[in-house]
């Protein structure tokens, strides 16, 4: 071979090199197949809920290890501060004021996100993607508004949170569908969520797969999988909605409930192991809102779900792929649900659906090379349907402003991020300019 046959050979090695570490963020294994991306929702966990996160009460040994081997975001935020607002921008990439999803969808069969919105499955088909979600759905009446409407070509999922072990709603009715058909199955609600991921994983393992392991977990009823069933079909539940139990044993069921996530955690990591997919799945773990904090933690922070203040939106964001997202990293950047769908996209290599303008940002240099995110402003509204009260939130770098009941607050959350102190009477010009700004973002989100 001729010197200058060596040079071409090594230089095209070298760029094949570059560009495989320093291309966009569109990483490809070895046979050419784009990440499969498994996304791990558990329902009302707050920020302090999990061992990786400081709690010393719940054994989270499953969760921990993949926040050990990948990265751990301390300023990551849900869009809503209950299920179905967050799950809205979740799917849409967008405001979840852009899909008229502000509350949570109640039990009748007429609520859901409109069909015509793009989610995350219809996106991630654009590059092959299956897309399966297991678990809770809870973005409209899976009968009428549900996953398989939207995109997704395997489902097994509730409308809402039913008994853990009988599957009954607070309205008497079997909440539990398999591709949009009621599927009267047995078995504890986390079992079943990691059985038909494991079914799901297993059967597409040759090609890019969406998982969206959406858990019940750890929403009340408060449920164990020792403690009794609750809910018979026919009768109305709404006065006993957190289920069987004493009230002085809701903490211990919530933690029994946890640490049955965190085993579907362990289980479905094993299936990835076993298949030989590990390497080639990034999996990204966070929660729908905070907790209630009279059953889990959001400490330090201030408030609960239901709760602009950070306690309410504020919660756990690990992201874990080995080789690509740099082990026992840890990023302040500030993130919110809504990024989710740009920064898959982005790593899966998908163009930006036509005709939607995502609200979201990628974030996929943050959780590849740790670096920041530029600066922007991020807003929260919510009219809450059951207690008719409203609320709104604007964070603009360490700033947070919050008007509750009409109430005005301000707070420095580098200095305070317990939101302690009310900075507003003594700063009117950030208090006017924050306003300001969230008046015309909402004119923005709901023009249509
Ligand atoms: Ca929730």
């Amino acid at each position: 071979m001729t010197t200058y046959r060596l040079y071409s050979l090594s230089l095209m090695i070298g760029l094949a090199i570059l560009a495989i570490t320093k291309g966009d963020s569109c990483r490809k294994d070895a046979s050419g197949s784009p990440p499969n991306i498994v996304l791990i929702l558990i329902d009302d966990i707050g920020y302090n809920d999990l061992g990786c996160y400081g709690n010393d009460l719940i054994p989270t040994p499953n969760i921990d290890k993949l926040a050990a081997g990948g990265m751990r975001m301390t300023d990551f935020h849900t869009n809503g501060a209950v299920c179905s607002p967050t799950r809205a921008a979740l799917l849409t990439g967008q405001y979840q004021q852009r899909s008229g999803v502000e509350s949570a969808i109640g039990f009748t069969k007429d609520e859901g996100m409109p069909l015509g919105k793009t989610t995350i499955a219809e996106a991630l088909a654009r590059a092959g993607y299956k897309s399966g979600v297991f678990g809770k759905w809870h973005v409209g009446h899976v009968s009428r508004f549900g996953p398989n409407d939207q995109g997704f070509d395997w489902s097994v999922v509730s409308n809402n949170s039913p008994d853990y072990h009988t599957h009954v709603s607070r309205v008497g009715e079997i909440d539990w569908f398999k591709n949009q058909e009621l599927y009267d199955e047995p078995g504890y609600l986390t079992d079943l969520v990691t059985r038909h991921t494991i079914e799901f994983i297993e059967e597409n393992h040759d090609q890019p797969f969406f998982t969206f392991v959406s858990h019940v977990a750890c929403h009340f009823p408060f449920q164990g999988p020792d403690d009794p069933p609750h809910r018979q079909v026919g009768k109305i539940w709404h006065d006993t909605k957190y289920g069987p139990l004493p009230e002085e044993e809701y903490k211990r069921a919530y933690r029994d409930m946890l640490m049955a996530v965190d085993e579907s955690v362990g289980e479905t990591v094993a299936t990835l192991e076993r298949l030989g997919l590990r390497e080639n799945t990034i999996i990204f773990l966070t929660s729908d809102n905070g907790a209630y904090s009279w059953v889990g933690s959001n400490a330090p922070y201030r408030g609960q779900k239901g709760d602009l203040f950070e306690g309410g939106h504020r919660v756990p964001a690990i992201v874990n792929w080995p080789g690509h997202v740099p082990a026992g990293s840890l990023s302040d950047a500030t993130a919110m649900t809504m990024d989710l769908l740009p920064t898959f996209l982005q790593i899966a290599g998908v163009a930006q659906p036509d005709k939607v303008e995502f609200d979201g940002i990628d974030l996929s240099s943050v959780w590849l090379e740790n670096k920041g995110l530029p600066e922007r402003t991020l807003f929260w509204r919510f009219n809450n349907l059951y207690t008719k009260k409203e609320a709104m939130a604007v964070r603009e770098g360490k700033w947070k402003y919050v008007e509750k009941e009409k109430k005005q607050f301000l707070f420095n959350l580098q200095e305070d991020p317990g939101e302690k102190a009310n900075l507003a009477a003594g700063h009117p010009e950030m208090v006017d300019s924050l306003r300001r700004q969230f008046k015309s973002w909402e004119e923005k989100v709901t023009e249509n």
